[in-house]
């Protein structure tokens, strides 16, 4: 799969509308993967608390989030600027690429709560493409 120079540009343009809650946006996105996928809960096994309060769900959310913003301006080579967090994901972490779809879920899931107005079905279309790449990207280091 790839990016169109649309859904480059309506990718960008939805960022800089959406960036200025970035921190709120991966906090609440992560704390409902946590919860609605509980499966995903056993690589945070070391936090004290994984409820979406969490001071520790919250601050992780903002910075995954931060990388995803990261990623709005790399959209030209993602799989070159995400490999070292690839690689992070895949032999230190050892997290299951699979989550990385889950997680892309729960981002667009928010981003529509948090934008019921502006999130047409034309920007969900290419933020979706966009995240599937990223999500494509951080599983590249896996072989
Ligand atoms: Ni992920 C750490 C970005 C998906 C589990 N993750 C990070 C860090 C970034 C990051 C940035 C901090 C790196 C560092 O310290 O250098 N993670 C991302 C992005 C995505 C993603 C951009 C997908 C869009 N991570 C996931 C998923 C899981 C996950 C789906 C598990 C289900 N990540 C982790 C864990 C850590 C982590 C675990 C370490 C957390 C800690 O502090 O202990």
């Amino acid at each position: 799969m790839s990016l169109t120079g649309k859904d480059k540009s309506v990718v960008l343009a939805f960022w800089q509308k959406a960036s200025p809650q970035s921190d709120v946006i991966g906090a609440e996105a992560l704390g409902r993967m946590l919860t609605s996928y509980p499966q995903t809960k056993t690589y945070f096994a070391h936090w004290s608390d994984l409820s979406p309060e969490s001071p520790q769900v919250k601050k992780h959310g903002a910075t995954i989030m931060a990388a995803i913003g990261n990623a709005v301006g790399m959209m030209d080579d993602l799989v070159g600027g995400l490999s070292k967090l690839s690689e992070l994901h895949a032999f230190k972490l050892r997290i299951d690429p699979a989550n990385f779809k889950i997680l892309a879920h729960n981002i667009i899931l928010v981003l529509a709560m948090y934008f019921p107005g502006e999130f047409t079905p034309e920007i969900h279309v290419s933020v979706d493409k966009f995240l599937q790449c990223v999500a494509l990207a951080l599983s590249d280091r896996y072989r």
